[in-house]
């Protein structure tokens, strides 16, 4: 008897302990960290390293970049560097983008024209396979006046952006959560992000605004690049032996261009006021689709963190090694060069930042959000100013970083939100002041 209750107790014991280290483990997902032998993460201020930032205007041949005139070569060096080294370079070949309307109705008490458009992307002549990307659009209901258009992809299908039972639910893959099953989005994944998108207001405040969803160009987990967009471009697939080739954050970031090709054509769009927006991973897609694209009149990134609008080289919060280790589909294989070796690196995020240069460029942190950096976020904004200087125009007003609560800046815009890691209605108004000043 005594010896069954024992072995009862070891069993349960044990019991708890797997219980706990699959809990641990799961939090660790959750927070992008996992139990391996990388650098344990640093969030005090005094231990980040001492490091130097390559000079944005000291052009390969060791020449000064002076005169807004050189810029553009110097900006085609860094765009790619970071393409090559971070996030994987484009494919070549040129891609067929087609689009139709497939709905189109009001919405918001009939203060909103809903707009929704399956655009197809394929291969120009190599093969028949189309990916289908569902774009769906909010503007004013008056399309005789065109009106900017923010454009960003979301988490979890387009359904979960608005409280409209119109929207055509997503078929793609999507990870599991409330409102998902088998991978698939059910009639309760509606509206499930809707804080994420202030419709009503955006509108209100003359903009339109167009999304998709991010796993229809690319599903967000590692398969070895044969689904998505990936699969248009089989010769440009990442590999050891093409450590250059695109990740995930660069087909997110492509498809970003292709649909703001589409946008361009809509009626009531006015193809000179497209701003890019995103949040956290999509946030780090809108700066790298802003950087490349000068389409994008504005580059507006939320929390964007490590490979956003941090700098690597404070390995503060998330750092080059546990992105690369957690998410190894979102960047080129070359990036692994830098796990835990950010001193090596011949260039850091303000090269991303400066990149959109002299187009207006916001970033956006919260005070709660230490994995993603917000001194490391504005920091490579400050650095970037000195591009902006080159055309006259101010960047960040110093290299210290603004208290909660007050957006700062002119061409380079900041603000830390006192608050979490979200994309919230907050955020917005100072994403909408900006884009009042820039485009209007
Ligand atoms: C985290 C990741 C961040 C950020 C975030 C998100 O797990 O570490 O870099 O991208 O995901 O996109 O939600």
């Amino acid at each position: 008897m005594a010896f069954h209750s024992t072995c009862q107790q070891m069993l349960a014991a044990f019991s708890w302990t797997l219980i706990l280290f699959g809990m641990m483990n799961m939090h660790n997902h959750l927070i992008g960290q996992q139990p391996n032998e990388i650098r344990p993460t640093n969030y005090d201020e005094s231990a980040v390293p001492t490091y130097t930032l390559p000079d944005l205007l000291t052009a390969p041949d060791g020449r000064r970049v002076a005169t807004p005139e050189s810029w553009e070569a110097q900006r085609s060096y860094w765009l790619d560097l970071l393409a090559r080294q971070e996030y994987g370079t484009f494919p070549a070949a040129t891609v067929a983008v087609r689009h139709e309307e497939f709905e189109r109705g009001l919405a918001f008490d009939g203060k909103v024209l809903r707009r929704q458009i399956a655009v197809y992307l394929s291969r120009v002549g190599a093969n028949e396979n189309e990916v289908r990307v569902d774009l769906l659009v909010y503007s004013p209901v008056d399309l005789s006046r065109k009106a900017s258009c923010f454009l960003g992809l979301n988490f979890r299908g387009n359904q979960g952006t608005a409280d409209d039972p119109e929207i055509r639910l997503t078929e793609s893959w999507v990870q599991n959560d409330e409102g998902f099953v088998n991978n698939r989005a059910t009639e309760a994944a509606r509206a499930s992000k809707k804080y994420r998108y202030p419709i009503e207001r955006i509108i209100e405040r003359g903009y339109a605004v167009a999304t998709a969803y991010y796993g229809d160009l690319d599903p967000d987990f590692d398969d070895g690049f044969e689904n998505g967009v990936h699969a248009l471009f089989p010769e440009h697939r990442s590999s050891d032996d093409q450590p250059e080739c695109w990740g995930s954050i660069g087909a997110w970031a492509w498809g970003l261009s292709r649909l703001a090709v589409v946008l361009e054509q809509l009626e009531g769009i006015d193809p000179e006021g497209l701003i890019v927006v995103g949040h956290s991973r999509l946030g780090k897609t809108a700066l790298w689709a802003g950087a490349n694209d000068p389409r994008f009149r504005i580059v507006l990134s939320n929390n964007s963190g490590c490979g956003g609008a941090a700098l690597s080289k404070r390995a503060f919060g998330e750092t080059v090694a546990r992105i690369n280790s957690v998410f190894p589909h979102w960047f080129c294989k070359n990036f692994r060069a830098y796990n835990d070796r950010e001193e090596n690196m011949p260039f850091d995020q303000h090269c991303l930042i400066a990149a959109i240069a002299p187009r207006p460029v916001y970033i956006a942190s919260a005070s709660k959000d230490l994995w993603a950096d917000p001194k490391g976020e504005y920091l490579s904004g400050w650095h970037a100013s000195r591009v902006y200087e080159l055309f006259g125009l101010k960047g960040l007003p110093s290299e210290e970083l603004p208290k909660a609560g007050v957006s700062v800046g002119d061409y380079v815009g900041y603000h830390l939100k006192d608050g979490e890691h979200a994309l919230e209605p907050y955020d917005w108004e100072h994403y909408m002041n900006f884009a009042d000043r820039h485009l209007r």
